[in-house]
């Protein structure tokens, strides 16, 4: 079984500091963030950015000053979001491409998303897998429902994304598909062989389902972004305890955890 490889999801686009207090938004705050969860751990981030007003924004220019300090302080995989926030358009939403980061989230198909639509139509996919594969970043392959996993196959078929291709199964969205165990199991049953997988699980949801992908041999998403909770009505107090936590279970289930060097192995990314 490969090491685990520890995804640290940070802020998120929804997520508020009322909510949680610990929130990182700045870009300050988020590389020492990010920082942390390296020292607990996790080999990639998963960064949404933000502006003045905390406010979610794909703006290029804020997303490179995040990648410059997170780089500045060590070499964990930055891996930013092309999903944005509901209300963003794909021009948007593409703009961290550009700054040619290792890796960046290509989002499968379109779902409901709490009182919203998440909005992707198969011009929006083939576009941003375009733009990837044209700059060289790796899609982790955001997967809400069972029928994106089918899209990413289309567009692994029509030769927009090179195979093998790495999962991530975002499950417990309210509006898309639920988290129980039994979901997890028919998603990764459903991606191609050869595949790597990630789980990220929505509030509750988390913990059971890391626990699952550190026994199944898949990997691991935690963080703000999904859940903003150590234990039910006890907030967490940052993104390196929920890391550290699954760096923890593993070691009791005898799953070593990968450094980013080892991810990009993994995961087949060059450096
Ligand atoms: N904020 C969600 C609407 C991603 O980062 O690629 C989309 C999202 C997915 O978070
Ligand atoms: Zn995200």
């Amino acid at each position: 079984m490969d090491k685990l490889i520890i995804t640290a999801a940070l802020t998120g686009a929804e997520v508020t500091k009322e909510l949680q207090p610990n929130l990182p938004t700045t870009p300050d705050e988020i590389a020492e963030e990010a920082y942390q969860c390296y020292l607990k751990g996790a080999s990639i981030v998963h960064i949404h950015a933000r502006d003045k007003e905390r406010q979610p924004t794909q703006s290029f220019d804020i997303y490179k000053e995040i990648k410059e300090k997170i780089e500045a302080k060590c070499d964990i995989i930055f891996q930013p979001s092309t999903g944005g926030a509901v209300w963003h358009g794909p021009d948007e939403r593409l703009q961290p491409v550009d700054l040619k980061p290792e890796m960046a989230t290509l989002s499968c198909g379109t779902c409901n998303f709490g009182p919203d639509v998440f909005m992707n139509s198969e011009e929006y996919m083939e576009k941003f897998a375009s733009k990837m594969k044209e700059l060289g970043v790796k899609p982790e392959m955001e997967i809400f429902e069972r029928g994106m996993i089918e899209n990413a196959k289309k567009l692994a078929k029509k030769g927009l994304v090179e195979t093998p291709m790495h999962f991530d199964f975002v499950l417990g969205v309210p509006g898309a598909c639920p988290g129980t165990p039994e979901d997890l199991l028919h998603m990764m049953r459903a991606i191609p062989e050869g595949s790597t997988w990630t789980v990220a699980g929505v509030g509750r949801h988390e913990l059971p389902l890391a626990t699952m992908a550190i026994i199944l041999g898949g990997h691991v998403r935690v963080g703000f972004e999904d859940n903003i909770f150590y234990s039910k009505g006890e907030l967490a107090k940052s993104n390196g305890q929920l890391v550290e936590r699954i760096v923890r279970i593993a070691k009791e289930l005898g799953r070593e955890v990968a450094t980013p060097q080892e991810a990009r192995k993994i995961l087949g990314i060059g450096r």
